[in-house]
């Protein structure tokens, strides 16, 4: 038997009517290429099993079916981790994802145009059925916009992708959680020169999606932990800087409040209200921001926050002065003076948060902590 060349794993739940199907339409788009499926189950009890079994007479597939694990990602790998051919292609089995699309993206990945590869709804020549409804549509956009920072792919949602084999050991600290095992392995693998086939993609006609909220709030967190991956310090200061404009709404409105409601006068306000927005600062930044950093000793922690931010509001405010005293084109532009305080104090914070109050873990914690992670 001639080396395998493409092995296709298809992650399935409940799939037995698109089985037959999609194997039918791989087998026809790859004639006289060695290939091979490999179906993923997560013990579906539907007759998948025997359905493949059946295939296996005459069109090279296997099922792997798993009872002691489920969900879409570790299946995903699971697979991968089983294949033997030279490019891996991962597809739905829902006949969402064309098999004609497969021998252009390989001829991607062959060519050495491309190292990764997914099958794009969202570039030219890409397109999918015209009866998305308005919500499902921006729900997609938004997923989709919410991952373009890491990396250059249009479509970077896409279940549908192909690498070489090889490459997979490149993908090193995998988290599979939820759906997008694909934007996983293209950011944390070593992949140079991803692109993107354009194809159609059809809406399922059996069966049904199994995306439900959950995956998609699972989303939003395996997001941070790929920002986190490829972007540590800018996706805690994006954190660290969410988290602190929070704080300065609660800031304000007791500042406010005290003035208009109890008469306090200015300074007396403002030293009230730095505390409980420095308390619900440290909170967030605990929840947030350094969940993945030292965790232990709530108060010692809650004083050490408190004193650099003490000392923070103080460099703000210092800057502010010593700008709008000694600088002639900050006495005549205050605001400028005031934002750059604001940065100088928040600048500041970051660092000693960083130092200081959320210490970084070491290796070994890190992995028992895993579910930390998020
Ligand atoms: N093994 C396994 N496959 C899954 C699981 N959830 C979904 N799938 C498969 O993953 C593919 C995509 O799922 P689908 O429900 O169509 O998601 P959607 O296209 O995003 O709505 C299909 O082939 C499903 O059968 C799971 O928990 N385990
Ligand atoms: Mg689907």
């Amino acid at each position: 038997m001639p080396d395998i060349k493409i092995s296709i794993v298809i992650p399935t739940y409940q799939e037995v009517i698109n089985i037959p199907l999609i194997c039918e339409q791989i087998n026809n788009h790859l004639t006289d290429i060695p290939f091979e499926i490999i179906f993923v189950d997560d013990n579906s009890q539907d007759g998948s099993s025997e359905a493949v079994a059946r295939i296996a007479e005459q069109i090279p597939a296997r099922i792997i079916v798993r009872t002691q694990e489920r969900g879409l990602s570790t299946a995903v790998i699971t697979g991968i981790e089983s294949a033997k051919g030279r490019y891996i292609v991962v597809m739905d089995c829902d006949l969402s994802h064309p098999a004609s699309a497969i021998l252009p993206i390989i001829d991607k990945l062959e060519s050495g145009q491309n190292d990764f590869v997914v099958g794009s709804r969202y570039i030219e020549g890409g397109s999918f059925d015209d009866d998305w409804g308005f919500f499902r549509l921006l729900n997609s956009k938004i997923a989709t916009w919410l991952a373009l920072p890491l990396c250059h792919i249009k479509d970077p949602m896409s279940g549908f992708f192909a690498f070489e084999r090889q490459q997979f050991e490149t993908c090193a600290h995998l988290t599979p959680t939820g759906y997008k095992i694909g934007l996983e392995i293209m950011v944390k693998g070593e992949f140079s020169k991803p692109g993107e086939q354009p194809i159609h993609f059809k809406d399922r006609e059996h069966g049904e999606s199994k995306l439900s909220l959950k995956e998609q709030l699972l989303y939003l967190r395996h997001l941070r932990r790929l920002y986190r991956f490829k972007y540590p310090v800018t996706s805690e200061f994006a954190q660290f800087g969410l988290v602190g404009g929070t704080g300065f709404v609660i800031d304000s409105l007791i500042y406010f409040a005290l003035q208009a409601f109890f008469g306090l006068g200015h300074n007396f306000s403002r030293a009230i209200s730095f505390w409980p927005a420095a308390t619900w600062n440290w909170f967030w930044n605990r929840t947030i921001t350094f969940t993945h950093r030292e965790k232990s000793n709530h108060l010692r922690q809650w004083l050490s926050f408190l004193a650099t931010s003490l000392a923070g509001f103080v460099m703000n405010f210092g800057t502010y002065t010593t700008l709008t005293s000694y600088v002639p084109f900050f006495i005549d532009n205050k605001f400028i003076a005031l934002i750059l305080g604001v940065l100088v104090g928040m600048g500041f914070n970051f660092m000693m948060a960083r130092i200081f109050v959320f210490k970084e873990l070491e290796e070994e914690i890190l992995e028992e902590e895993k579910d930390y992670h998020y």
